[in-house]
């Protein structure tokens, strides 16, 4: 699985899944969350809000997909990344996200993925942790039996670039 970086927005990538950093409420929010549902329109939230009803609240580190509305992608995977913890090391939740996303991906038969930052923004996960975490999550995973070809990393900012630069 090739691996690659890129500076940009999320909801601009033309692959078949885009992966969400949203909360376990499944009913939006801000940063990444936001800007997914604005621009992928309410079909999207539509299927949340079914899968919500059905399920109940999606646990940290848990995945489920949905329509990608009117995005480039086929797909939206919904992770929930956890809130960092100065107390706790909530190392193997923020892994889960990765791992759970790329087997969900394969899963839906999508050869392209990308993810955003988890965790990395309202959730207060340290940058260069976060991108260390991600790539060693990806990596591990890509190396299973995943038909997931290509895993990008959708970075908003310099110091999100950088990071993950650093960490691969
Ligand atoms: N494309 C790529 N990356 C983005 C974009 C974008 N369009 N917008 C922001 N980022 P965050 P979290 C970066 O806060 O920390 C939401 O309200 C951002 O700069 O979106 O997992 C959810 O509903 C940061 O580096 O996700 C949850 O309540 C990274 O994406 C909560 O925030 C993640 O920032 C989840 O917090």
């Amino acid at each position: 699985m090739d691996i690659e970086l890129v500076r940009g927005d999320i909801t601009e990538q033309n692959v078949d899944a885009v992966v969400n950093a949203a909360n376990s409420s499944l009913l939006g929010g801000g940063g990444v969350d936001g800007a997914i549902h604005r621009r992928g329109g309410p079909s999207i939230l539509e299927e949340c809000r079914r899968i919500r009803e059905r399920s109940g609240p999606l646990p940290t580190g848990r995945v489920v997909s949905t329509t990608a509305g009117d995005l480039p992608a086929r797909w939206v995977i919904h992770t929930v990344g956890p809130v960092h913890s100065t107390t706790e090391d909530r190392t193997h939740l923020l892994t889960s996200c990765y791992v759970e996303s790329l087997r969900l991906a394969d899963e839906l038969g999508a050869r392209t993925v990308a993810f955003p930052a988890v965790s990395a923004g309202v959730y207060g996960w340290p940058l260069d942790d976060a991108a260390r975490v991600a790539v060693a999550a990806v990596r591990e995973a890509g190396t299973a039996t995943s038909d997931v070809t290509t895993c990008r990393f959708v970075l908003f900012d310099e110091p999100a670039y950088v990071a993950f630069d650093r960490a691969l």
